[in-house]
């Protein structure tokens, strides 16, 4: 397990920049041509819910590092769970790990991902590298598009499996720009296309947190039968309000999360 927090974000951010070229010209777009430049709100990983992977699994390289378990999330009919993270340091990103619900899924998705996670040695899942360590197997780009048609959360870890799916830029330290909107319009004119599902600006001010965020950035991925380009991963924007007693709201909007899950789905 990692003993650095930073060094964990970096190899991650390094990580997702390798799928996510987009990225760079996120940063430079809302004001920064440096990486430290902007602040990140949070960022979120995927898994499954079987022994060997599940939640907690993930959850323990960042309870090693400071973190603190702080709210969970349902999501009936995506059949996934999830949890965040707070760090004692408020400037170190949130951290958002959600896992399907194996056991809801159909018989033949439960036989495609238990096979996927058999692959994986017990000790790569406490090793340094796991949550950037990417997919332990290889499916077929058939398996792939099977698993689409039930879990496109399912299809997405087949391919990308172990990695940060997003970072997220807190627009609260944006020193160029003051609304959610401001930033939509600024990443609109750039070229971006947002995720429009459940509208461009997910939640508002009276929920405490406004979020957007880009559809996905395709890369390739070697399938067994070949190679194709598939949605990797996609960048978010987040703007947090004050509770009633003036502290800042860090949770997450079950409602919203549903939302932006989606920034993964084929165009
Ligand atoms: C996580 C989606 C939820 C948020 O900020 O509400 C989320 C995911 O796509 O894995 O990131
Ligand atoms: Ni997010």
């Amino acid at each position: 397990m990692h003993n650095n927090v930073d060094t964990l974000f970096d190899n991650l951010w390094s990580n997702y920049l390798e799928v996510t070229p987009s990225a760079i010209k996120v940063h430079e777009l809302l004001g920064s041509t440096q990486q430290s430049d902007v602040i990140n709100d949070h960022i979120a990983l995927r898994t499954f819910n079987l022994e060997k992977v599940g939640l907690e699994k993930l959850a323990a390289h960042f309870l090693a590092v400071g973190y603190k378990e702080c709210g969970e999330y349902h999501f009936e009919a995506k059949k996934l769970y999830a949890k965040h993270f707070e760090h004692t340091d408020p400037t170190k990103p949130k951290v958002f790990i959600s896992e399907l619900l194996v056991e809801k899924c159909s018989e033949s998705l439960q036989k495609i991902v238990k096979d996927m996670v058999e692959q994986i040695d017990e000790a790569a899942v406490t090793a340094d590298n796991f949550l950037y360590s990417g997919t332990h197997w290889q499916v077929s780009n058939e398996t792939y598009k099977a698993l689409l048609e039930e879990s496109e959360y399912a299809a997405w870890m087949s391919a990308w499996g172990y990695r940060a799916n997003h970072f997220t830029v807190s627009i609260n330290h944006l020193a160029n720009f003051e609304t959610i909107e401001a930033v939509n319009a600024s990443l609109k004119d750039a070229g971006f296309e947002l995720n429009a599902s459940g509208g461009e600006i997910k939640g508002s001010p009276e929920v405490l947190l406004e979020q957007s965020s880009t559809l996905a950035d395709h890369a390739k991925v070697l399938f067994s039968d070949g190679e194709f380009a598939i949605p990797s991963c996609f960048y978010e924007f987040a703007l947090r309000y004050n509770k009633p007693d003036g502290e800042i709201y860090t949770g997450f909007v079950a409602a919203s999360a549903d939302k932006i899950f989606e920034s993964t789905n084929a165009r």
